[in-house]
């Protein structure tokens, strides 16, 4: 057996100590200001819902206040909200957009 053959049997021998990365939920905040379509235009463009799913969590968030968009690694779940907050913002729309550990 070859040396890197070896390597192999020895890694794969060992205990795996990888654990999961850690995962963020995206969540929405209600405001009195973003319309209910752009809402609904955010949650179809960047966390790939159809009409009728952006509808039910807009609807959500309008009437608890908070809404649950997806739950993502943390480079994935920072480019969402930073691509949410800064379309929101070249609309002219307040709509916040934060992460927090799942
Ligand atoms: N409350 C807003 C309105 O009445 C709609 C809205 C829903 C805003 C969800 C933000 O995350 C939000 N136009």
């Amino acid at each position: 057996m070859t040396e890197s053959n070896n390597e192999a049997v020895i890694l794969t021998q060992g205990k795996n100590k990888l654990k999961p990365p850690p995962m963020y939920k995206i969540l929405l905040l209600n405001d009195d200001f973003t319309p209910m379509e752009f809402v609904i235009d955010v949650l179809k463009i960047y966390f790939a819902m159809d009409q009728e799913q952006a509808t039910r969590i807009m609807l959500k968030i309008h009437t608890e206040g908070v809404g649950l968009c997806g739950i993502y690694p943390s480079d994935i779940a920072n480019t969402k909200v930073n691509q949410v907050i800064e379309f929101s913002r070249k609309n002219q729309h307040p709509l916040q957009c934060v992460m927090e550990e799942n």
